[in-house]
């Protein structure tokens, strides 16, 4: 399929920036509008200060446009130029779903029922961006989600994903659409909010205060580099097959405990630089995807996979980037005392 036209809806958040940086890098004839509504997780000046784009002036590269996924004309409008969509926007965060579900279930599910309806009235490709939560959790012993797992969520935000995940798939089965899914697992890597668990520690050990582990910190995560996981998703967005869903994970399973050790480590700190706090009502054990069929399917590989060392660079993009994180880490800070973490 040849892309010449993108629309990237929330473009300007962390895994979006860094979608639109990879497709810049690689694929620098493809034509990319940002739609974003800038909540406290969009940075807009996550483009702009790398001078290929303007904010008074649109370059010819990309355009950036500040709006809703919900809003019916906006959407309809810039599907209609695009050759095919990716959606990224979304509430993203397990806690703030906690505590504030409706919102949540506006954009990551209403917002996607918006943009199939568009994507069919002018019969173009949709790649919505999935999460490993809409699988629910493991034990420490169960093998990891394939395709054919069942959904079975336990957060507001992940219960929002299952949704939009299902509506696709209706779509897909009752109106031809041509939908595909991605569902990935945790990403780390540059521009990421500092309210998620790997930067919130990274910028409290930057601010010379302890890393803080909620409950026993023995919760595992499935790590994958952002980058990694943009080069999937292009696959996807080139080769997917409608209606399937595509498992995008490096088979990279730690426990949180055990990122906070790697980063003391880095940082050269004691290993008892830590703190125990609140734990998330609901927390999910462990996520882990076995992406092997993706990877035979699309010919897809991650490339990222020393992730110590990766670690150490993400830790030197916020070092470098303290003025970029400061205001956002004020903000979430402010949010986590009132619940203890
Ligand atoms: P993020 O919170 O950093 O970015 C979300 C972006 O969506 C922000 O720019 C925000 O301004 C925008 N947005 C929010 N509501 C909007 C609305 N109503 N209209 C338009 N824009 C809106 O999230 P992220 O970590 O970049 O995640 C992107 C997507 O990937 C999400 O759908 C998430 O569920 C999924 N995902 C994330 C991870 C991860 O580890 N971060 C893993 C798997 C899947
Ligand atoms: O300070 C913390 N301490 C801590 O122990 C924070 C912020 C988190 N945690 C734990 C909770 C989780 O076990 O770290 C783990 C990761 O937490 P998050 O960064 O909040 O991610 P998670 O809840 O796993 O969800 C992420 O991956 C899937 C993304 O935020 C989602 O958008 C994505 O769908």
């Amino acid at each position: 399929m040849v892309i010449k036209r993108v629309l990237v809806a929330g473009g300007a958040g962390f895994i979006g920036t860094n979608f639109v940086r990879w497709t810049r890098q690689h694929f620098p004839h493809v034509y990319i509008t940002v739609l974003d509504s800038f909540t406290y997780a969009g940075q807009g000046k996550n483009f702009y200060e790398d001078g290929w784009i303007d904010a008074a002036d649109n370059s010819a590269a990309c355009e950036v446009v500040r709006g809703d996924v919900c809003d019916t004309a906006i959407v309809d409008t810039l599907v209609s130029q695009a050759d095919v969509i990716i959606n990224f926007a979304a509430e993203s965060h397990n806690d703030v779903s906690l505590h504030a579900p409706r919102t949540v279930v506006e954009t990551n599910t209403l917002g996607v029922c918006v943009l199939l309806e568009a994507v069919r009235a002018h019969n173009k490709r949709l790649v919505q961006v999935s999460t490993d939560e809409v699988f629910g959790d493991l034990s420490f012993t169960q093998p990891a989600f394939t395709a054919e797992s069942p959904y079975r969520p336990s957060s507001p935000y992940s219960a929002s994903k299952a949704s939009a995940d299902l509506l696709l798939g209706a779509w897909v089965r009752s109106f031809g659409l041509d939908g595909v899914i991605s569902v990935s697992t945790n990403n780390y890597g540059p521009f990421q909010h500092p309210e998620k668990f790997i930067p919130r520690q990274i910028t409290e050990l930057l601010s010379g205060r302890p890393a803080r582990l909620y409950g026993s910190g023995r919760h595992v995560r499935d790590w994958i580099h952002v980058d990694d996981h943009c080069a999937a998703l292009w696959k996807i967005l080139m080769y997917g097959k409608p209606g399937q869903r595509y498992l995008v994970g490096a088979h990279n399973e730690i426990s949180n405990y055990d990122v906070v050790q790697g980063l003391l480590t880095i940082f050269g700190l004691p290993k008892d630089s830590y703190i125990h706090v609140a734990d998330r009502a609901g927390h999910d054990i462990r996520y882990a995807l076995d992406s092997s069929r993706t990877r035979d399917e699309l010919g897809w590989q991650p490339q990222h996979l020393d992730f110590m060392s990766e670690l150490e660079t993400v830790v030197g993009w916020y070092d470098a980037h303290r003025s970029w994180w400061a205001k956002a880490k004020e903000s979430s800070e402010k949010l986590y005392q009132k619940t203890g973490q």
